[in-house]
This record gives structure tokens, sequence and C-alpha cells, in this order.
């Protein structure tokens, strides 16, 4: 099995909510086993700044779907959301599911770009990233601690009740 991390995002329509649902949809993917999920983190947002704060997540697991299998269960789940792509870019969404490491593969495809092409800039991926994967070293072998180390936290938060 390849182990993969998921990262969350959502500022609409309860996020908070659709985060922990979309946590509850990753535990039920096919052929794949669910390993651990990051606290929730309210972060403000990349992007048009006229749109509300995010919580954000970042979940592992293993399995034995293919990228663009697992692809299509990601995009279904978002869709089950209420997910609707808009044009704006880095616009608000209801929730947003992003395969961001496939184990160290390098995944170059149509529908996919696997690292995820921003997640080293993103703070909001690499603490939760980072809670749950201290020692991680990405496909091109640099640590994620060496990465995290140039991203500053900007507001990041953990989310509490
Ligand atoms: N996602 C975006 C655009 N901006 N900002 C935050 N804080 N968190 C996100 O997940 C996010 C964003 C597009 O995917
Ligand atoms: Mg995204
Ligand atoms: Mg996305």
């Amino acid at each position: 099995m390849i182990t993969v991390y998921i990262a969350i995002g959502s500022n609409l329509n309860h996020p908070v909510q659709q985060t922990q649902h979309a946590i509850e949809a990753l535990k039920t993917l096919p052929q794949s086993q669910f390993m651990q999920a990051s606290s929730l983190y309210s972060s403000t947002p990349m992007g048009p700044q006229d749109q509300p704060n995010y919580i954000n997540a970042v979940v592992e697991i293993k399995t034995d779907l293919s990228p663009l299998e697992l692809l299509n269960c990601t995009q279904s789940i978002e869709l089950e959301h209420g997910r609707v792509r808009k044009d704006e870019r880095w616009g608000p969404r209801t929730l947003d599911l992003d395969i961001i490491l496939y184990g160290q593969q390098t995944i170059d495809n149509e529908r996919l770009t696997v690292p995820h092409y921003g997640m080293k800039q993103r703070e909001f991926v690499l603490y939760p990233l980072a809670e749950i994967a201290p020692e991680l070293q990405l496909p091109d072998g640099v640590s994620l601690q060496s990465v995290l180390a140039t991203v500053p936290r900007n507001g990041l938060s953990i989310w509490r009740d």
C-alpha cells in the first residue's frame, strides 16, 4: 500500500462540519486504510481577501488505489458536499480535497499534479502535515521540517470550539 496525504479546505456552509464529514468520508475509501487526521486549523484566506477564513486539515491514508482512481473518489466526495466549480482562482469553496503526496511519486497528468504545486508555500498545508508526519521527506529529498522553517504561520491556529 502507498502512503498518501490529502489536504482538506473549506470556507463555506459550515466549514468545520464540512471538514469533519470529509474526514468521515475518507475513512470509507475503497481499497484503503485510514491512518490519521491532523487537528482542524483555522487559516486566513490565500488569494482574494473578501472571503471567509478557512478550516484546513490533512489526512493520512494507505491505499491500493491508483492516483487517478483516488482522484475520482476525492472528486466525488467534493461533489457530494455541494462543491460547485467556479472560474475564480482561489475563490471560496464548500470543500476542497487535494492529493498533496502519493508515496514518493511525482505525477504530472492533465488531471493531477503531485506533489501539489503549492504545498511548499502554504502554511495551511505544511503545519497540519507536520503535525501528523513530522519526519517526512518530500520526493525531492528535502525534509518537511526544512520547508516549514521558511514558511511563517500567517495567523494559522488550531481550531477549537
Ligand atoms: N485554498 C484555496 C485558496 N485559498 N486559503 C486558505 N487559507 N486555505 C485553503 O485551503 C485555500 C485558501 C484554493 O484551493
Ligand atoms: Mg486547494
Ligand atoms: Mg483542489
